[in-house]
């Protein structure tokens, strides 16, 4: 019997997994180092990775690839095993470009996206989107997701990219501190709209908010489900789904 293989004989399905905001950086070596585990242990066993963005604290650009070889290796590592690897942009790391994608044999994903997994339709967002009563933020990323606006920022030397995100992330920490929090959530008329544009998918799964949980909703007289996946700030954790549904799953602390 193969390994892969049930006392039936029958191939067992291999999950699905999502995971969002790592945040990782050189000053969370824990972090990054219970991801690396995770690849090489848990995600091994994967149909399939997404990682619905924030995957880094931030991303100054492609020309900053060389800090990340070992993760790229990692990444690799796991496509070679068979595992497909799909990454979205959160609102940290929306520079990662074709450089990145291809070093590291991952597919980059608009969000959201549509996608089917064990005859369901599933829907992919970083989540940031939704959080329409954030009216400063929703400004902010109108202008930084600006085609022009990237390639004239990409244009500027690696450094002062880096200093103007230093800038810009001190100011965000000082105006986060500020709101409230309802208004760092989705907004549940975003919400709708957005299953309502997508034909009412069975699920939603996104990140960003930090607040892991399972939302059963009705919309419009469906009946739908949104998986909020959790970050990596003390625990790793990530969502799985196979033929029998989906289960958030922590890891063990680093
Ligand atoms: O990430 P998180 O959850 O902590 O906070 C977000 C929103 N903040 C951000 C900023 C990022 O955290 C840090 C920057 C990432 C680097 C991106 C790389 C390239 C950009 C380079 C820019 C020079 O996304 C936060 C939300 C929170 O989620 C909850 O949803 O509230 O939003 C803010 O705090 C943003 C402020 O409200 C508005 C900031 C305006 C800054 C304007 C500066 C001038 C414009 C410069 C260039 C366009
Ligand atoms: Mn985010």
């Amino acid at each position: 019997m193969q390994n892969n293989e049930n006392k039936s004989g029958s191939n067992p399905v291999r999950p699905d997994l999502f995971i969002s905001d790592l945040h990782l950086c050189a000053s969370r070596p824990e972090i990054t180092q219970a991801f690396l585990d995770f690849l090489s242990k848990t995600a091994t066993h994967a149909n399939s990775l997404y990682i619905l963005g924030d995957l880094f604290e931030y991303w100054a650009g492609d020309d900053d690839l060389e800090q990340h070889q070992v993760l790229i290796a990692a990444f690799k590592a796991l496509a070679s095993c068979g595992v497909k690897l799909y990454f979205m942009h959160g609102n940290r790391d929306f520079l990662i470009g074709a450089r990145f994608c291809n070093a590291a044999n991952i597919q980059l994903l608009a969000d959201p996206s549509l996608i089917t997994i064990q005859g369901k339709r599933v829907l992919l967002s970083h989540g940031d989107a939704l959080c329409t009563d954030d009216v400063d933020y929703q400004h902010f990323r109108y202008q930084v997701r600006e085609s022009q606006w990237q390639q004239d920022f990409l244009m500027q030397p690696l450094a002062d990219r880096k200093q103007q995100i230093e800038a810009i992330r001190l100011r965000s920490e000082q105006e986060k501190s500020q709101k409230l929090a309802q208004i760092m959530d989705v907004n549940q008329d975003a919400v709708a709209a957005l299953f309502s544009a997508y034909n009412y998918p069975e699920l939603l799964i996104h990140g960003h908010t930090h607040r892991p949980n399972q939302h059963r909703l009705q919309i419009d007289g469906h009946q739908v489900t949104r998986w909020v996946l959790g970050d990596w700030y003390e625990q790793g954790s990530y969502l799985a789904c196979d033929q029998n549904g989906c289960k958030a799953e922590a890891l063990p602390s680093p």
